[in-house]
């Protein structure tokens, strides 16, 4: 049995959730305290003391995205990651672009938002980061013109987006994207 440590409010393990939906895998969660609810020295399975780390059998692995890739090969899902080298380079170009131009700009934005104001700065990079992100994507409300994981990952780490003060209708791309990823029965049921 696959055994998840998460977090119910981490985004990154949210993306692995919604992956596991998907793909109707049977696992179990083993719930870890994030943040301040972690005992100090507490860093559990992961080195940073992060979630989600899978637990496959005694193989640990950490790092969402890799968690993602891992799933799709181990349930041999070439639709959500193909094998092909140009289908897979697609869904992996855009996990990329998600993971260093997009979510090293979101996470100053939320830090803002937490504390009560977006500073001015922060805003604009993220912006400048959605208006590159969102013409990299297929306008269909996927990342690469079919579901993949690619759209686990990005719709998993921006499930909150609509709650910071950002105009998501700037970008007409993702903005679908996240609206049709969110409501599709999996990604509520990854939620929970
Ligand atoms: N690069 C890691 C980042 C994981 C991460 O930042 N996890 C957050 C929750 S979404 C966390 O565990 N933060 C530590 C904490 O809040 O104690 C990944 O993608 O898995």
């Amino acid at each position: 049995m696959l055994r998840l440590y998460d977090a119910p409010l981490s985004t990154n393990a949210i993306k692995v959730r919604f992956l596991l939906a998907e793909m109707g895998v049977a696992w179990q969660r083993v719930p870890t305290p994030m943040g301040s609810q972690r005992a100090p020295g507490d860093t559990g399975l992961s080195p940073f003391g992060f979630v989600p780390v899978l637990d496959d059998d005694g193989f640990v692995l950490t790092e969402s995205n890799t968690i993602l890739r891992y799933l799709a090969d181990r349930e041999g899902r070439d639709d959500l990651y193909p094998r092909d080298p140009r289908g897979r380079a697609r869904v992996d170009e855009r996990m990329d672009a998600f993971v260093f131009s997009v979510r090293s700009a979101l996470s100053p934005v939320e830090q803002g938002h937490r504390a009560g104001a977006v500073p001015p700065a922060a805003a604009a990079a993220l912006a400048d980061a959605l208006e590159g992100f969102d013409r990299l994507l297929a306008g269909n409300g996927t990342a690469t013109g079919a579901f993949s994981i690619a759209d686990c990952c990005i719709a998993g780490r921006m499930a909150f987006v609509r709650e910071l003060p950002v105009d998501l209708a700037r970008w007409p791309r993702l903005d679908r994207l996240i609206t049709e990823m969110t409501g599709r029965a999996t990604f509520q049921a990854a939620l929970r």
